[in-house]
Order: C-alpha cells, then structure tokens, then sequence
C-alpha cells in the first residue's frame, strides 16, 4: 500500500502538469520531430538516453531493451535507481516528476556529464504523455517502488513500495499510444543500430536487445570501443594501417578525448563521424577543426623531418582521403557550448587545441615508434597529393581550351535538357531502355534530361578505379554529370541540380538504386551530402473507371492511399497493379513520377553513415543470397525508411 511519505497533494499543481502533457500531445511533432516510424522511437531513446546516462556517470554497466509482444517496450538498468524521496519544489516524489513536468531531466541531475537526455532531449515525460500506459519500477535502497501513468501521462498508482530486494537499477516500460503514431511498431533494426551506436561509444558496457514475440536476442559490448567502431566500418575495405586508437584528459578543462582511426587502401573519401558527450556533432565543430589542424601539421611535421614527402607539402584533404576516424569527446557541462540551429555542433572554444595537441602528440609519437607504417601513410598521402595536382592541372587546361567544352563527350544515349541553366536541370537515371523511351516522351524538354541504363550496373565497392571507368555504365554517368569522380570531383561543376534514380519499385530495382548510390558514395560523395541525389517513387496502383466516354482516375502509393483513391473514383472502379515503370504510357509516367508538380521523390540522406556503411557492407558483399535476402526485407519504398528522407509530394 501507499507508504504516507509519497501521498500527493492535488490540486492547482496537477492541472498545470496535465497542461504540460496534453500540449504534447496536442503537438507531438514539436517533441519528437514527427509521428512516423522515427518519433515513435524518439519515445525509446529518451528512455535509453537516461539509463545510458546513469552508466556514464558510472553507475551499472547492463542495459536490457525489451519489445514486448503486447506492443509495450521496456528499459532496465543497473544504476542507482531514479530518486523516489520527495522532491522540495513540488512536494512529490522525483521519480513522478520525472516522468510528469517536461524538461524535467536536468532538475535532478547530478551528472557531470550529460548525454543525449540531458541536451537535446526532452526527457521521459514526453514518453509518458505519448503512452498508453507507463510503468516505471525502482529498485533503491533495499525497496521495490513503483509507480503507473495511463492515458498520456494521468498518474493512476501513485508511488508505492511493493517489497524488498537487494537489486538497484531502474525498469521503466510503456505502451506508446496508437491514436497518436501512425505505426506503434518498434523495429528490431533501428533499436539494434542506436544501441550499437552508443555500445561503441561506452567501452564495456552491455546492451541486451530482447524481442519477445520472435526470441530474438542480441548483445552488444564492445570492450575496446571506438577501435571496434572503425573496424566494423571499414570491414569491407583493404586496411592499408591497423586501427590506431589514442585517449587523454586534459587536467585545465576535464575534457577527456578518445579518437580511432585507420587509412584504407583504394577510398578516396574521409569518414569521420564525432561525438559529444555520446552525441552524434552531425556538424562538426570545433573539436572537428582541431582534429583536422592536428594530423595535418602532425604528418607534415614527420614527413619533412625523416625528408619522405620530398619537400612536397600535404594538404589536409591528401591526408585525409581513405581515413576513417571516430572522435568521442565528454565535455563537462561547465565548458559546453553547442552552436547550429539543431545543436549539432559543438562551440567550446578549448576543444579545438585540447583536440589538435592530444592528435598532434599522439600520432607523432606512434608515427615515430612504427615507422614503416609511417612510411606506408605517407605515401599514400603523397600519391593521394599527385592526382589532385594532376587533376587540377587537366581542369584547368580543359577550362582553358574553349574547343574542348564544346567537344564534351555525351553519351548517344543521353537525352539532354535543353536548358543550360544546370541547377534547374534534372537527370533521370532510367533502368532499362524501354522504360527510358517513356521517360523520353514523358519529360519536360527544358529542364530533364534522361539517361536509360541497360542491365545492372557493377558493383562498386569490389573493383578498382581503372575498371570501373571502363564500365560504360558508369563511365557514361561520369561524363554526364560532368563533374569528375573521386578527388577530382568538383560540385561545383555538376550539370544537374538533381540526380534523380528512376527504377521500378521491385527487388531488382531497389537492388540497382543502391548500386547507383554506394557507386554516389564512394566516388561522388558530395553530391549526397549536398543533398542532389533523389529516388523517384512511382505509383502501385492507379484506380480508373469510365463511364460516358468519361475517364476518371486516381494514383495510389501504398494502401491508405489506394482506399482513399477507390473513394474518390467510386462505384464500378478498376485498379491496375503497376509491377513495372514499363507498364505505363509517357502520360503516366509523366503525371506520376515525374512531373515536379504531382510526383513523390525521396531524397537520398546519409544522416546516419554508419547505417549506410553497414547497408552497403551487407548489400555488396561476396555473398548474393544473403544480399537479396536483405533487400527484400529491408528496402522498403514507405516514406520511413531511415536512410531516404521524404521531400516532397
Ligand atoms: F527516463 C527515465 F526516467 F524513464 C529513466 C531513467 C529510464 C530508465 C530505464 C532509467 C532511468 C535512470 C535514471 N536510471 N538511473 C537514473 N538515475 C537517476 O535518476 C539518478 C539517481 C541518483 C542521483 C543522485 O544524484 O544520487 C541522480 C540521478 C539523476
């Protein structure tokens, strides 16, 4: 029964609270960015971020995620448990206004560092007002306490202590509201890819991942961390290093820095990814620059003191071209700044030569006890340096040599726009010939252009430069975007403002999308991150019906949409199932897929690289059984999926 310690006094308080709730729920898109598939589990990682807290902060190193098979999910730790004793500004027990008054996370919060809960989260009460019902249990002092909101937030069992144990830790589960999401299922892979994220990030610590209705289970825990991170990512590639790893504290600031890296052999592009604090910086900032400062004066340095580099100099980008590096920063909060509309850049103004010191020491000194790996990273850098001067040259003798732009080779089987006006204009990229002669017929002249590929492209990943540009496949795209490949890639020099991937919405043509894309990410990486390369969704179905030589008709995209589409048309509808781009005319081509006006175009987001290289990792790896296995069940064409972001519609 209720121990008179938590009675709570109601009144003016409890609607204020309540208030603060339902606004959430009136706006539930403020808090957790939408109500799809993403802002559903934007409800988990405001649960896990407060538990991976408390393991941070050093307390427990255990973390179960369960989806159980009522729909609900559940979060367990091993920590200290959140504080059940009553709360001097509310007069109710924190535990309660955890999980009730917004923003409630800092309040209490002793931590040193704050991780995702703490800064850009909102905290578990938004969880709570998004649920159907919340559970949340403590194990604390020798107690078992617990307490039940329903219904967005109202508290239906107050704090109560329901026995002894010698455990300590904090279990929460809820039960996310279906009248507020439009899906209420938890994905195995999204959960299984945040959690593996952050089991990176906090060497030794376990991330148990259970799925009740299937019995899955899976483990994560990584006893040498970010060393792992990059392995994993470059599991694919030829090493040209080991994994190299260095940490430090500085004393001045308490910022303490970890960093991984490794050069690989036949990548031209960085991938560098950051973190506060086990914060993804999406945007850099100003530990990025020190890093960046660091290396580059730090390989300079050794190259010019042994004479490898024969006087050359090395820009950062030579040095940079086929690293992988992770860097993992925790900032005490008294040195915190953040920067950047979404605070995703990191502002402390120590970070950049607390990073560029501790990067610049520590690789001089590995540089110097493994000198013949020196030696190899060198030269590599020295290589990467030549083919920039030399493609610089070749540009700039083309640029000069007016004959030469009037000579650009066009693929015969381009059709150009007639624009050249290149940021209006939009290239399709067409799987199959017959389909590009619709797509032809279809476009506008001024502004699209269409390009028909024949047969699957190569997989990118598994072969070298030279062949790849003998691929007509890829050649013929090179040479239509017109703007290099690898380091000689300039954005600047695009021929399109967008890329747009148009295949049929079948294995097969999701199978050639992401050979174009991986094709895009590794050698054209920009035009990615710039946000220029889209995926073209045609219609499933079209619902038609004539009557009185009347035609009417509808386009659906999925099966929400093909009921509302039969609505519209009415009694005595016909529906066609497209299975292919083909099996439409140049009209409806144009009218669904291609038309800026009426058509859906998902554009392609590398917001989380990691999930990106593990894709291209599974999809072009030796074994194909296992890569069309993957496809069919994770390539979807919904809006949701992680990797694409809807744009317009
Ligand atoms: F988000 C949440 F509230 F739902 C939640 C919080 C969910 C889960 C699974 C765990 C937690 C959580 C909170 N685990 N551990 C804590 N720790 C505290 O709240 C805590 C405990 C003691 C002290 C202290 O200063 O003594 C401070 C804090 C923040």
């Amino acid at each position: 029964m209720a121990d008179n310690n938590f009675k709570n006094s109601y009144g003016a308080d409890d609607i204020h609270i309540m208030k603060g709730l339902e606004g959430v729920r009136k706006r539930p898109a403020m808090y957790i960015g939408s109500t799809n598939a993403m802002g559903l589990h934007h409800l988990v990682w405001e649960v896990v971020d407060n538990a991976v807290d408390e393991a941070l902060s050093g307390f427990g190193n255990k973390i179960v995620v369960t989806i159980h098979k009522d729909g609900s999910l559940s979060v367990l730790d091993e920590g200290r448990g959140i504080p059940v004793g009553i709360n001097k500004e509310t007069g109710r027990p924190a535990v309660e206004v955890v999980f009730t008054e917004l923003h409630a996370g800092g309040k209490f919060d002793g931590a040193v560092y704050k991780t995702a809960g703490g800064l850009h989260g909102v905290g578990a009460s938004v969880t709570n007002a998004l649920s159907e019902w919340l559970d949340a249990t403590v194990y604390q002092n020798g107690g078992i306490y617990h307490l039940r909101f329903e219904n967005g937030g109202h508290l239906v069992t107050p704090l109560e202590q329901l026995g002894t144990t010698k455990k300590h830790g904090t279990l929460v589960r809820f039960k996310p509201d279906a009248t507020i999401f439009s899906t209420v299922e938890f994905k195995w892979e999204t959960i299984c890819n945040r959690l593996q994220e952050s089991a990176f990030l906090m060497k030794g610590v376990h991330f148990v991942i259970i799925e009740e209705k299937t019995n899955q289970i899976q483990e994560y825990c990584y006893e040498n961390g970010l060393n792992e991170y990059v392995s994993n990512i470059n599991a694919n590639k030829r090493p040209l290093t080991p994994v190299i790893d260095f940490s430090d504290v500085d004393e001045v600031t308490g910022i303490s820095s970890e960093i991984a890296l490794q050069w690989c052999n036949e990548d031209y592009n960085e991938t560098l990814y950051s973190y506060v604090n086990n914060v993804r910086t999406r945007d850099g900032g100003t530990h990025e620059t020190g890093f960046r400062t660091g290396i580059t004066k730090a390989i300079n340095d050794f190259a010019e003191k042994y004479n490898i580099a024969k006087g050359k100099k090395l820009e950062g980008s030579d040095i940079r071209e086929g690293l992988t590096a992770i860097i993992s920063l925790k900032v005490p909060e008294k040195v915190l700044e953040f920067e950047g509309q979404t605070k995703g850049k990191l502002g402390t103004p120590q970070a950049t030569t607390i990073v560029s010191n501790f990067i610049y020491n520590k690789i001089t000194y590995y540089l110097t006890e493994n000198k013949e790996i020196a030696i190899n990273i060198i030269n590599k850098c020295v290589a990467s340096a030549n083919a920039r001067i030399a493609a610089r040259k070749a540009k700039d003798e083309a640029r000069n040599n007016k004959k030469s732009k009037q000579n650009v080779i066009l693929s015969d089987k381009l059709t150009p726009a007639q624009s050249k006006d290149f940021a209006k204009n939009e290239l399709f990229i067409v799987e199959g010939d017959s389909a590009g002669g619709t797509a032809k017929k279809g476009r506008d002249r001024l502004h699209q252009a269409i390009l028909p590929l024949r047969g699957k492209p190569l997989n990118t990943d598994s072969i070298s430069m030279e062949k790849l540009l003998h691929n007509e496949e890829f050649a013929t795209i090179i040479n239509t975007i017109g703007a290099g490949f690898g380091q000689s890639f300039d954005i600047e020099d695009i021929k399109y403002g967008k890329i747009i991937i148009m295949t049929d919405a079948d294995t097969d043509g999701a199978h050639i999308q992401t050979l174009l894309l991986t094709f895009f990410y590794h050698y054209m990486r920009q035009l990615i991150t710039s946000g220029h390369v889209f995926i073209a969704v045609p219609p499933l179905y079209r619902v038609f019906k004539e009557e009185n030589h009347k035609l009417t008709q509808q386009y659906a995209w999925d099966d929400e949409g093909l009921e509302q589409a039969k609505a519209k048309v009415g009694k005595g509808y016909k529906i066609n199932r497209y299975k292919g781009l083909g099996e439409m005319d140049a009209i409806q081509l144009k009218e669904t897929t291609m038309d800026p006006k009426t058509r859906l175009l998902i554009q392609v987001d590398i917001e989380d690289p990691f999930l990106v290289e593990k894709r291209v990792n599974v999809l072009m790896g030796k074994d194909t059984s296992v890569r069309k296995k993957w496809v069919e069940e994770n390539v979807d064409f919904s809006k949701e999926d992680t990797f694409l972001k809807e744009v317009n519609k």
